[in-house]
């Protein structure tokens, strides 16, 4: 895949909650950051830009066990587990998306409740990639709603990983993504136009 004009990554939820050691630690969730790494970096070159989401609960979320939730306490805006991981390699101007902030509302989708549609609109965003975590819940419905309002949709099939509450949620997820139009790429095949020598 060639970048150009109007493409913007989507790097979702790379928190230290969601990685190794964090209160909703995915298997290998750590595996994303070097080909989101290599795909920043790609669209860094074209000064094409970076989105990069976050799940960003109140304290007392509804999708936490005290609540009845279904998920132990994690992202809490502002606390450390809510925040980047630092080997994410965040541009300069990259566009933050906070999610899911309201007590009542379970969001998994970084379109819903948030200003991300407008933000890409304004980006002239036609083609969207995306990586990150996790396949089967933040990944999965963003590429929904993405495809749904009309974008093209790139999902970076070595970038993302699954919490797999039932076993192969996450191949199912890729399948349905697939379904509905998503295309899977790896980050290596994210070519761009090097500068010629002057
Ligand atoms: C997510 C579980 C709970 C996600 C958020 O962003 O994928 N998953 N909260
Ligand atoms: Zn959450």
């Amino acid at each position: 895949m060639l970048l150009k004009k109007g493409d913007v990554l989507i790097a979702t939820d790379v928190q230290h909650d969601f990685l190794p050691g964090g209160s909703l630690p995915i298997t290998n969730g750590d595996r994303v950051i070097t080909p989101l790494n290599t795909a920043i970096r790609g669209f860094s070159s074209q000064g094409l830009p970076v989105v990069a989401t976050r799940d960003w609960h109140p304290q007392n979320h509804s999708s936490f066990f005290a609540q009845g939730g279904r998920w132990p306490p994690h992202c809490v805006a502002e606390s450390f587990g809510a925040h980047f991981d630092e080997r994410l390699e965040l541009p300069e101007g990259v566009v933050v998306i906070s999610k899911a902030t309201d007590r009542d509302k379970e969001a998994y989708s970084a379109f819903e409740g948030t200003d991300l549609n407008a933000q890409l609109r304004s980006l002239g965003a036609h083609r969207i990639v995306i990586g990150g975590l996790a396949t089967d819940y933040c990944v999965l419905n963003t590429v929904k709603d993405a495809l749904r309002l009309g974008y093209k949709v790139y999902v970076l099939e070595d970038a993302i990983e699954a919490i797999n509450a039932r076993p192969d949620d996450g191949l199912r997820a890729l399948r349905e993504m697939e379904r509905l139009g998503a295309v899977l790429i790896r980050s290596r095949d994210l070519s761009v136009v090097k500068e010629e020598a002057a």
